[in-house]
């Protein structure tokens, strides 16, 4: 066989790979070389190792690796500038790796009701918006027959902010600019985050969220709050027997105002330590104030509504049997991954 030197290689290797124009001759220099009858095996061959002192193989060794690894950086090289720099990057890329094991996310559980609602509201022909949650004293609380000094501003301890500025206590803050902007007649929910300065236990946070419905149209009665109210809870339940009752509630913006709780279907109305009573507090609502309508730019002689304010957070509690609100703000990704199987 005829024997090669590692200076013609070098050469020969030189003057060839400066011939290469496109990937295909780089592929045939790999082959030429570095196959399994190519130029270094030749080169291996050429020298008898039984005869060479340790010195000498090492020697050989080293200068072996040099001008393989010249070889192989220099085709890279040349490679990555006829294609482009991505060759590189795909040559470095060991395809029998196993693929990384990716986690699936999970859509809140406020979320998951959050859109459900919407979806049942769409369908009674109201539109979904959100609001801002830094509002003005004046659209969460004066707009809203609650004056500086109405006792009312005592029911929801309030997140002042220095520049008079508040975190809305309520989605009941897009009332009046809903009305100022779209005009009578209107249907319009709007599910949001809000936040009370109050002690957190088992069913009362800081910061939860609420859905708002505003409906104001020609001969609007409590009728159609009822109706509506009626719709949602078997839609959203699934069933028709979610034991509900209505209570004179008092609430500055709405004549007359109502609540309506449900059975709590923790317990089936017993009494626990997420409802106390039996019973949830699930929906305050009522027949739209005239002063509130006049707010909002609203002829109350012509035009007359009913609101709503239902507590998401709590509605998921029930919907989902999760006795701790707690749990929906602790960030927990065990918690949220659970309701996975429920979009
Ligand atoms: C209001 O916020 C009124 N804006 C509701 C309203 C709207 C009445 C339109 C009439 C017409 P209330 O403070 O009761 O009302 O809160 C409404 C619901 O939010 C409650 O029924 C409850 O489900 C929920 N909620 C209130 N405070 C908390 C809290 N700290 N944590 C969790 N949920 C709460």
């Amino acid at each position: 066989m005829e024997t090669i030197s590692f200076n013609e290689v070098r050469e020969a290797f030189a003057k060839e790979v400066l011939e290469a124009k496109a990937i295909d001759d780089i592929e045939k220099l790999k082959v030429k070389y570095m196959g399994r009858k190519g130029v270094f095996r030749r080169l291996q061959d050429g020298f008898d190792f039984q005869l060479m002192s340790a010195k000498e193989k090492k020697r050989f060794g080293i200068e072996f690796n040099t001008l393989k690894k010249h070889f192989e950086e220099t085709l890279i090289e040349v490679e990555a500038k006829l294609v482009g720099d991505n060759v590189t990057l795909v040559r470095k890329i060991d395809v029998s790796l196993p693929g990384k094991d990716s986690r699936i996310g999970a859509i809140h559980p406020v979320n998951l009701v959050q859109i459900e609602l919407e979806a049942i509201f769409q369908g009674m022909g109201f539109s979904a918006m959100t609001g801002p949650e830094v509002v003005s004293e004046f659209n969460n609380f004066d707009a809203l027959n609650i004056p500086n000094d109405h006792p009312a501003r005592d029911m929801q301890d309030t997140y002042w902010l220095k520049n008079g500025m508040v975190l809305r206590t309520h989605t009941s803050s897009n009332q009046v600019p809903a009305l100022k902007k779209f005009g009578a007649p209107l249907r319009v929910i709007f599910p949001g985050r809000c936040f009370r300065y109050e002690n957190v236990d088992a069913s009362h946070e800081n910061t939860f969220y609420q859905l708002e419905g505003l409906m104001v149209d020609r001969d609007i009665s409590v009728a159609h709050l009822i109706g509506v109210m009626k719709t949602l809870l078997s839609e959203v339940f699934h069933r028709d027997d979610v034991k509900i009752r209505l209570r004179p509630g008092y609430f500055p913006f709405v004549e007359p105002g109502f609540e309506l709780d449900i059975q709590c279907l923790l317990c089936g109305g017993k009494g626990c330590l997420t409802c106390r009573t039996g019973w949830i507090e699930l929906i305050p609502c009522g027949m739209v104030h005239p002063m509130v309508l006049k707010h909002g730019g609203v002829d109350p002689s012509k035009y007359t509504g009913f609101a709503f304010g239902l507590g998401l957070t709590r509605l998921a509690m029930m919907k989902f049997s999760i006795p701790e609100i707690r749990l929906f703000n602790c960030g927990d990704i065990r918690f949220n991954s659970q309701f996975i199987a429920t979009v």
